[in-house]
């Protein structure tokens, strides 16, 4: 009885951290490149951290996770680490949780973000996700501050594969024609890079 109370115990402890795994995208952007993810890697995943694990495992991606007075804190991705208001973070749907990455149970469909930045007194850089437009064959760009709240920037740079394409107002689409395959990515000064997009 108490060996069967024990079994019991251990798989109740060892449960959550599978039982609410779910189905996520995630992306890791660096100081001057991705690192892992443009088109953003399906994993399966509980946490933003769980999910930088399987990045990781995937990419072949060194991080580092110290502990911290708050908690388990992601203190280097790649080759860079933390310095005075520079780092890493991470997004979940676009919006910057104000909890640790092991403390955010994620859902399936959830977009996880980790990215290198530096913050100010207003906070973080904004993010931008490029998704197809209404038009077919057309991108839009949308930046993301850290609540999450959609905004339009003044000027965003257009890439198509490897080539800078061409520089538009924000909020305009983009339409670059046949582009046979190549991805599509969206930059701005002063913004973190955006997904890629076929
Ligand atoms: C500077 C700072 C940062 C910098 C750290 C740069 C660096 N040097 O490495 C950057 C911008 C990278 C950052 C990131 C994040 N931060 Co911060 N950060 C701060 C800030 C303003 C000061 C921390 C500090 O320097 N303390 C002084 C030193 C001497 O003490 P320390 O314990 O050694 O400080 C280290 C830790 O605090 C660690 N750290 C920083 N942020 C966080 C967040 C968590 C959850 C943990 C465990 C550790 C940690 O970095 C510090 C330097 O090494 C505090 C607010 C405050 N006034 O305390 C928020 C604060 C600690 N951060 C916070 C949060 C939420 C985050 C993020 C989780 C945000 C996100 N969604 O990505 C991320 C961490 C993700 C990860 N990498 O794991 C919250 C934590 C709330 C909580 N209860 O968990 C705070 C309190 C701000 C707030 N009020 O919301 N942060």
């Amino acid at each position: 009885m108490a060996k069967r109370l024990t079994l019991l115990l251990v798989l109740c402890l060892a449960l959550p951290a599978t039982a609410f795994a779910a189905t996520v995208k995630v992306r890791v952007e660096g100081k001057t490149r991705t690192l892992f993810g443009p088109t953003e890697v399906t994993v399966t995943a509980a946490t933003p951290l769980d999910a930088l694990e399987q990045a990781s495992l995937a990419g072949e991606l060194y991080y580092h996770v110290t502990t911290a007075s708050f908690g388990r804190y992601v203190d280097q991705v790649g080759r860079y680490g933390g310095d005075a208001s520079s780092g890493w973070v991470f997004k979940v749907d676009d919006a910057s949780p104000p909890v640790g990455a092991d403390k955010v149970q994620l859902s399936d469909g959830d977009r996880v973000l980790w990215y290198y930045a530096t913050f100010g007194p207003t906070g973080g850089p904004p993010t931008l996700r490029v998704q197809p437009a209404a038009k077919k064959g057309c991108y839009t760009a949308t930046a993301y501050d850290d609540n999450g709240k959609a905004a339009t920037l003044a000027r965003v740079t257009w890439h198509v594969g490897s080539k800078r394409s061409s520089d538009a107002l924000g909020g305009a689409s983009f339409c670059p024609g046949k582009h046979r395959g190549l991805l599509v990515r969206a930059t701005a000064t002063g913004a973190v890079r955006s997904n890629a997009v076929k």
